[in-house]
Parts: C-alpha cells; structure tokens; sequence
C-alpha cells in the first residue's frame, strides 16, 4: 500500500476511510522525522496536514515520490505551493465547506463585540448583578457601517449573514465583483469609512501586514477590527499598540501571528474578543472537511484525478 504521511490531527471519521487504503503515518506518534523519513520516505505518495503545520520543504525533499498533499483547510499558505508545482506534487484544499462557519465566528465576534457578552457573562457569575443591579449599556450591532477585507466566498457569506443586521457593507479586493456593495480599491479609504474592518483575505506574502498602523489608524477609536483570516495579514505589533493607545476601539481575533502564542497585552483589555482560531471548528463543518479532504486522496488513489485543487495546480490538475 501507498504511504500517507498525516501531519496535524484528523478525526476518527477521517482515520476509518483512509487506514485499509493507505500505509498510515502520524507525524505526531514519529519521534525522529528525519530516520523515518530517510527509510521510508520514499514509500510516501500522499501526505495529509493542515492549514497550521503545512508540509516542511525538508520533508518535502525526503519524498521523492510525493504525488500529492490535502489540505485539512481552505487556506494553504503554510504550504510552499510554487515547490510543490515545480515538482508536479498537487495540491487540494476544503474550499466552500466551511463558508457559512467561518462567517459566522466573525459575526459572533462582532456581536460579541458590541453587545460586551464577555463581561456581562462574567457579571453573572460574579455574582455582581444582585449586588450592583443592571451593568452598563452596551452598544448597539445593528446599522453598522461594514467593511470587508477579502470578499470572496467566506466574505460574501459574511455579507449575506451581515444584512439581517442592516448593515451598509463595503469591500475591498485587489478586484471588483458584480455584487450590490460598495467596492473601494484603496483599504485605508475603506476603514476610514466604516466602523467594522472584517479581515477575510488569506495569508501568505501577498496580503502580509496589509492592515497597518494606517489602517487601523482609519479605523480610529471607534472602530472595530475582526480577523478571522490568518495573524500574519494584520501588523500584530501594531494593532496592540492602537488598541493600547486607545487609536483603535476594540478587536474581535480569531487567528494570531505565532499561534498557538497570543500576545499576552491582549489577555487583560477589556475590548478583545478571543478565539483559539476555531472559525470552521464545529463537528458538522469539519466533518465537511474532513469528507473533502478523503475524497481527494482516494480519487487520486483510483484514478489520479482531483475534486479540489488549489488554483496555483489547476494545470497539474485532472478535476474529478
Ligand atoms: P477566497 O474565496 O479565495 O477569497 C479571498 C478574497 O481575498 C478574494 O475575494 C480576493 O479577491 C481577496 N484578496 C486576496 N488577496 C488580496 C489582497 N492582496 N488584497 C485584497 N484582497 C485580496 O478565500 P476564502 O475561501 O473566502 O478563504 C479566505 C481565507 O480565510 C482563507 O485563505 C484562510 O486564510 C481564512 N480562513 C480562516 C479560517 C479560520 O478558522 N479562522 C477558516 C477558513 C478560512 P482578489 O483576488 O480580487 O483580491
Ligand atoms: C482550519 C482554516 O482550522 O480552513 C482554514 O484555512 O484556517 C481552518 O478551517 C485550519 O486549516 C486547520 O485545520
């Protein structure tokens, strides 16, 4: 049988289809990757990871018969993508599956966001609400001025969640869409204009710290940044400065710099909202995922032939 190297954890689901297909290997349960690998490297034909560990370029030379790797994720910049076309390795990810998840850990953080429910949670069980009555007010998530970094398919999910809510949603992408909401093609411009800044681009070095201190400076002390995109599109330094010189208003993050490390000036401000990066971390959409990602090795496994493959492969690529 063909070796599958699975890098990162899978879930049960995932582990039953794939053990009587493939020559199974955890990374996680190998001590000395560079022994296995130097043996048996060449024995691998598929390798599964995720969007956090990707696939290290000196495994990647250790497995010289490497025909494939899934992606457990949408986004797939921890993976060294030009390497893996120059060497004709595909590559597939979970696009879709996860849109309507995702978008709604933003808006949760929105909503959580405005409407204070961290503390007014912790007043509960303080017991501070029989002693000190009605908490202060909070503000309201309705009618807000909305602007959207990365409005592709998670980010129109997102404006589509939006709406309900009345928002007046704008976006920004290096290019325009056929969609009713206002397109501006300068990012401070638009976090000048609005109250929310959602971060939905993906990361890697075309979007690396394309929220700056301009940015978020446009945004102002009234503003709202939520990222739910990768650590590395905000300036991280920078957003804790604004948040801690009052520059900005408040923070709703889900992903981070250097997970799973969260600068710890975040921990004590009372207008940071935080999430251990769980946007598509509910069972329904990582079984989804999960379901994608098999499907994509076993179709290649049968055929060759792949459901999702990431654009930069789509000449590699015979699509199933
Ligand atoms: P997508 O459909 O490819 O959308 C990405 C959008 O970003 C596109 O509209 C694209 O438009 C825009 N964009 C790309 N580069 C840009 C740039 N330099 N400046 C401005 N806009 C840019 O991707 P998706 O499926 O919505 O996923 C988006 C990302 O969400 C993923 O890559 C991943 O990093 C993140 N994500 C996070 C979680 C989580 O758990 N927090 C879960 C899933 C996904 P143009 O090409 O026109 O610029
Ligand atoms: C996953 C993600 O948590 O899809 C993505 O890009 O960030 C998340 O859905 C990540 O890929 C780890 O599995």
């Amino acid at each position: 049988m063909t070796g599958l190297l699975v890098i990162g954890e899978i879930t049960t689901e995932m582990r039953d289809r794939l053990e009587d297909r493939f020559d199974l290997h955890d990374a996680h349960r190998i001590d000395d990757m560079t022994s296995f690998l130097g043996g048996k490297g060449d024995t691998v034909g598929y390798v599964l990871t995720d969007g956090h560990y990707g696939v290290p370029e000196d495994w990647m030379d250790a497995m010289p018969n490497l025909a494939l790797i899934s992606n457990y994720g949408v986004g797939y910049d921890a993976i060294d993508v030009d390497l893996s076309v120059s060497r004709g390795i595909l590559v597939t990810h979970t696009p879709q599956v996860l849109n309507d998840e995702v978008a709604t850990t933003a808006l949760m953080l929105m909503l959580a966001s405005y409407r204070n429910f961290l503390a007014s949670d912790a007043y509960v069980r303080a017991g501070r609400w029989p002693e000190e009555g009605q908490m202060t007010l909070s503000r309201s998530a309705d009618n807000r001025r909305v602007g959207i970094l990365g409005l592709g398919r998670i980010g129109l999910a997102l404006a589509r969640k939006l709406e309900p809510f009345h928002a007046d949603i704008a976006y920004h992408n290096r290019t325009p869409r056929d969609v009713p909401y206002r397109y501006y093609d300068d990012l401070a411009e638009m976090a000048a204009a609005c109250e929310v800044l959602f971060v939905v681009t993906p990361g890697g070095a075309d979007t690396r710290g394309i929220v700056n201190r301009k940015v978020l400076d446009a945004l102002g002390p009234e503003g709202l940044l939520v990222n739910v995109s990768r650590g590395s599109v905000v300036d991280e330094p920078a957003l804790v400065a604004a948040l801690q010189e009052g520059r900005l208003g408040a923070a709703g993050l889900d992903v981070f710099a250097d997970e799973p490390n969260v600068p710890e000036a975040l921990f004590t401000m009372p207008n940071v909202v935080l999430t251990p990066h769980i946007g598509s971390a509910t069972f329904e959409t990582r079984s989804a995922m999960g379901n994608l990602v098999v499907d994509n090795l076993l179709q290649h496994l049968a055929d060759g032939r792949v459901i999702s493959p990431v654009p930069e492969c789509r000449d590699l690529a015979t699509i199933a």
